[in-house]
């Protein structure tokens, strides 16, 4: 057994840690677990109605802030999709998913193997995914222990069971730990032209594995939507799809709960989406009861554009929120452009958190109308999806239904587009490879469907036919036979290698999916016309150095006026991380501290902008309320305006017995900026108030250093805060009471 890796959130995690002795690694458990909600439980300042516990260690929105930074976690379980093609680097990838909140991670498999008649082996990389393979599982389910041990919350490990392979995936899913996978035979059929009649066959036998091994299964409805020309018209043959695969699995012993119904609502605006989406979810709730529901955007409208999909993703959270979704996907909003990166997961991670915190509480403000609209057109869905059905039996059964063109045809039935999916029967990858178990058949195999001749050699073993050998690898993992790599130019540890200065933390380089990759991504507009913007861009990328560059959004801003550019591109440089000079990162006081010692003890400013200077804008920013400025902590500032002789301020100071002078001074020509600091400093000196008073200054062109030797007590330059300034203050006046 592996020793237990702890994770230290300072340092990244250790992929050759995780590759070492992984022959030897087994799973800690089985099976799917659910988030458990803490119904009305008070964080901080907040009662929450119906979330979750909150996390060990989590990264929180950005505003949470203002909320005493906490995170708390709604109820559905929340998906992210990995798809990157390198498995290692996907590791670093739910880790931060994690942190952010996702505890269902999905990695999408490599384009074509579903196809694939068997397991693959080894560590080869993926285009659009990874090979699903026993040592690629097998490292991210234990990268995952470590990961969830971090975070203080269960995380759930998904892929594909469907697929030509989908029996032998299954056993190895149950073997290595696996808790979600997609399993419906009917994906099979429409979708990868896999011979309808294997495909069942062999769905029973996977499902049956799952039951054993307590894997969720998601089912592939979702895909008709995706599918077909007009996506809303489905709806009815949506509800048939999911009775088909959910009565399967549950005649083949899968437990309810952990039957999820892959539902996707079926438009997006600018359809009114709402007022069609919502009935549907309805009546899918109401017809699956029993049931789970998966709920995950609409990859049809997704275009590039992150900022629509995240808009349409927030609609789509509104309805899992009334319908109360199970799990919630949280598919990447960048699935458009095809460009699986990090940021992006967590981006829609972050949305679907963020939606659900907004929107804790909603049951006890609003309700679904009981009459009207909502509940008549989801009758009507159920209606029609009854009528589907019967159509279905009336044609002779599915495999009929499937032959006719029944499926994915895009007419609200019982009308009919006539531009269904047609499967024949006899046709499809892996026809013609089923065959009927012989009278003697017999399989010592554990959770094994079907004609099984077990009770001829031992009653006893009829439920455990593998007792008949002893054991299966199902009781007694040591029995899988591990194979490591078997592609020699195709492999992790070539990678690793290949990558390795980016990994030992000696070089940095941009990365959008790997270790080393260089990816940046470029956000701007040109003012010219979408296509000229694009060729433009591309010249610049170029002038600019970078290589490979791809324009891979523009979003027209007006036909003649403008282009919004997204164009990413290769940094053909690293730096190195020795040589960087890093200065000290300013402390600043906490508000709550800020606002203490205020509230303890008065304090007064004078503010100007000092000489012939008419610049205000900065300084307002130190002092408005609104921007944040000193004010916000109760600090009284009088505002003396611009141009302020610095004899004026020195008085205004004297006059109002206040605590300090906040000098701003902008223009900086022949250092007047130093020598204006240098004449308040002395003739606070002359007026005998300099132990009195605090001397702050501030201004773009301000060196803090200089000014200090300039007399002042402290000094701010570009990008200084409110809360910059506020600490100065206070820290000042406690060295003062100090001395
Ligand atoms: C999703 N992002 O569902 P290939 N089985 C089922 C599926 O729905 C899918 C696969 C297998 C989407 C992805 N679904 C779409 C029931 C894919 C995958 O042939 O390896 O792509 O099968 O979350």
């Amino acid at each position: 057994m592996n020793e237990e890796i702890k994770l230290n959130k300072d340092e990244k995690i250790n992929i050759h840690e995780i590759l070492n002795d992984l022959e030897n690694y087994r799973p800690k458990r089985r099976g799917w677990t659910w988030r458990t909600p803490k119904p009305r439980y008070q964080m901080n300042k907040f009662e929450y109605k119906d979330m979750s516990e909150s996390l060990k260690n989590f990264v929180p929105l950005p505003s949470a802030k203002y909320f005493d930074n906490i995170d708390p976690q709604g109820t559905a379980s929340i998906t992210t999709e990995i798809a990157s093609g390198r498995f290692e680097d996907d590791i670093r990838r739910m880790r931060m998913a994690a942190w952010h909140g996702a505890d269902h991670i999905m990695v999408i498999r490599t384009a074509g193997q579903s196809h694939f008649d068997g397991l693959i082996e080894g560590t080869p990389q993926g285009v659009g995914g990874i090979p699903i393979t026993r040592k690629q599982v097998r490292a991210q389910r234990k990268a995952l222990d470590a990961i969830e041990e971090e975070v203080g919350r269960p995380i759930n490990y998904h892929s594909y069971i469907s697929g030509i392979a989908g029996p032998e995936i299954s056993v190895m899913f149950a073997e290595e730990g696996v808790n979600g996978a997609h399993q419906d035979p009917q994906y099979n059929v429409l979708y990868r032209n896999i011979n309808m009649v294997r495909s069942f066959v062999d769905a029973c036998e996977a499902k049956k594995v799952m039951a054993w091994a307590g894997i969720a299964q998601i089912d592939g409805a979702h895909n008709a939507n995706a599918t077909a020309r007009e996506a809303w018209k489905v709806m009815p043959e949506l509800m048939v799809q999911h009775a088909i695969n959910t009565a399967f699995s549950y005649k083949v012993g899968i437990d309810p709960s952990n039957i999820c119904l892959s539902t996707v609502p079926p438009t997006a605006p600018p359809a009114p989406s709402m007022y069609l989406d919502l009935p549907y979810a309805v009546a899918l709730r109401e017809f699956f009861s029993d049931f789970r529901m998966r709920a995950q955007q609409n990859t049809k409208y997704m275009e590039a554009s992150t900022r629509e999909a995240t808009v349409t993703h927030t609609l789509n959270l509104l309805i899992s929120k009334l319908t109360s979704a199970d799990i919630q996907s949280t598919i990447t909003p960048d699935e458009g452009r095809n460009v699986p990166w990090h940021i992006y997961n967590m981006e829609a991670i972050d949305t679907a958190k963020q939606v659900f915190q907004g929107l804790d509480g909603l049951g006890d403000l609003v309700q679904l109308k009981e009459e009207g609209p909502l509940r008549e057109m989801a009758r009507e869905i159920k209606e029609r999806a009854v009528l589907f059905m019967e159509r279905i039996v009336a044609e002779g059964g599915y495999f009929n239904a499937v032959e006719e063109g029944m499926f994915v045809d895009s007419g609200n039935f019982p009308e009919r587009n006539e531009d269904g999916i047609k499967r024949d029967i006899q046709g499809g990858i892996g026809a013609g490879s089923i065959y009927k178990r012989d009278e003697d058949y017999l399989a010592p195999v554990n959770a094994h469907y079907g004609y099984n001749n077990v009770a001829q050699y031992d009653e006893t073993a009829v439920d455990q036919p593998g007792k008949l050998i002893g054991k299966t690898t199902f009781e007694d993992p040591d029995m899988i036979v591990y194979i490591d790599e078997l592609d020699e130019n195709d492999n992790v540890n070539l990678r690793l290698e290949e990558t390795k200065e980016y990994r030992d933390g000696g070089l940095i380089h941009p990365e959008a999916e790997w270790k080393g990759d260089g990816i940046i991504l470029l956000t701007f507009m040109l003012p010219e016309s979408k296509r000229v913007a694009e060729f433009a861009a591309l010249e610049m990328g170029k002038k600019l150095g970078l290589e490979e560059c791809v324009v891979i959004n523009t979003e027209v801003m007006q036909n003649a006026e403008g282009t919004r550019v997204e164009m990413k591109g290769r940094l053909p440089f690293a730096v190195e991380k020795d040589t960087l000079v890093i200065p000290e990162e300013p402390t600043v006081l906490s508000e709550d501290e800020i606002r203490a010692e205020i509230k303890r003890k008065k304090m007064v400013v004078v503010a100007g902008t000092v000489g012939e200077d008419e610049h205000s804008v900065g300084l307002r920013e130190i002092i408005d309320i609104k921007h944040g400025g000193i004010e916000k902590y109760g600090i009284e500032v009088h505002y003396l305006g611009t141009s302020v002789p610095v004899e004026k301020i020195v008085d205004a100071a004297i006059e109002l017995n206040a605590d300090g002078i906040l000098a701003s001074t902008i223009i900086s020509h022949d250092e007047i900026h130093y020598k204006n600091m240098k004449r308040i400093n002395d003739l606070t000196i002359e007026k005998g108030v300099r132990e009195k008073l605090i001397l702050l200054a501030g201004g773009t062109q301000v060196i803090p250093e200089i000014a200090v030797k300039n007399g002042m007590d402290a000094a701010f330059g570009r990008g200084t805060k409110g809360i910059d300034v506020a600490t100065a203050l206070v820290e000042n006046r406690r060295r003062m009471e100090s001395e």
